[in-house]
């Protein structure tokens, strides 16, 4: 079934799809990368890479903090709401290693691609097609593979990963416009 497909990705993805926004509610203080370029990181070997902050001032600890707070609580609760659900559409249950690696991969994705923006010469919050899209997705789930790699496969299922990938990028963009309209991003992707 199709809505069932989808229902289950929606679910085992929303601890991953959360700790993004909330990083943008919570976000602020002290940049990860402490403010620090990666050409004075390397100089000494003699080899420069660029001129750019490593990350940028809009990777913060507070906003990394908190998103992955949020979405391991979020699986927690999704938890208890499983048995009430389970009899009509077979959503999981989150294994506490399972919520870590989807709510802190989503971050480390984010972070990762601020990495390569920067590498490519993108200033703070330019757009990155494609990148801007997936990247938690894919490192959210690469994250759990390795940490929880039994739950990924009885979850997981090649349709399931199918609907993942269709709607990810329909959600992001709806969700960051949403926020933009309502003046709480600065850019709307
Ligand atoms: N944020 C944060 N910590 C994170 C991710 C996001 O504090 N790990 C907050 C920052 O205030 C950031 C905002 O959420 O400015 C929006 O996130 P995002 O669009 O990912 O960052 P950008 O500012 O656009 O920076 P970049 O170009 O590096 O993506
Ligand atoms: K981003
Ligand atoms: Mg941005």
């Amino acid at each position: 079934m199709v809505a069932e497909t989808v229902a289950i990705a929606v679910w085992a993805m929303l601890p991953a799809y959360v700790p993004n926004n909330v990083a943008v509610l919570a976000g602020g203080g002290r940049p990860i990368d402490g403010g620090r370029t990666l050409d004075k990181l390397t100089d000494e070997d003699g080899v420069l890479y660029d001129e750019n902050r490593i990350l940028g001032d809009g990777k913060t600890w507070r906003g990394t903090a908190f998103g992955t707070a949020a979405g391991v609580v979020l699986a927690l609760l999704l938890n208890q709401l499983q048995p009430f659900v389970a009899g009509t559409v077979g959503v999981p249950q989150f294994p506490i290693a399972a919520a870590v690696a989807l709510a802190f991969g989503a971050m480390l994705g984010d972070i990762l691609a601020s990495f390569l923006k920067r590498r490519t010469g993108r200033q703070r919050g330019a757009a990155f097609p494609g990148v801007d899209q997936l990247d938690f997705v894919i490192v959210s789930l690469a994250l759990t593979a390795i940490v929880a790699t039994g739950w990924f496969l009885a979850t997981f299922t090649l349709p399931v990963l199918v609907a993942i990938f269709v709607l990810t990028p329909v959600l992001h963009v709806s969700t960051n416009g949403l926020a933009y309209a309502f003046g709480l991003k600065d850019e709307p992707w």
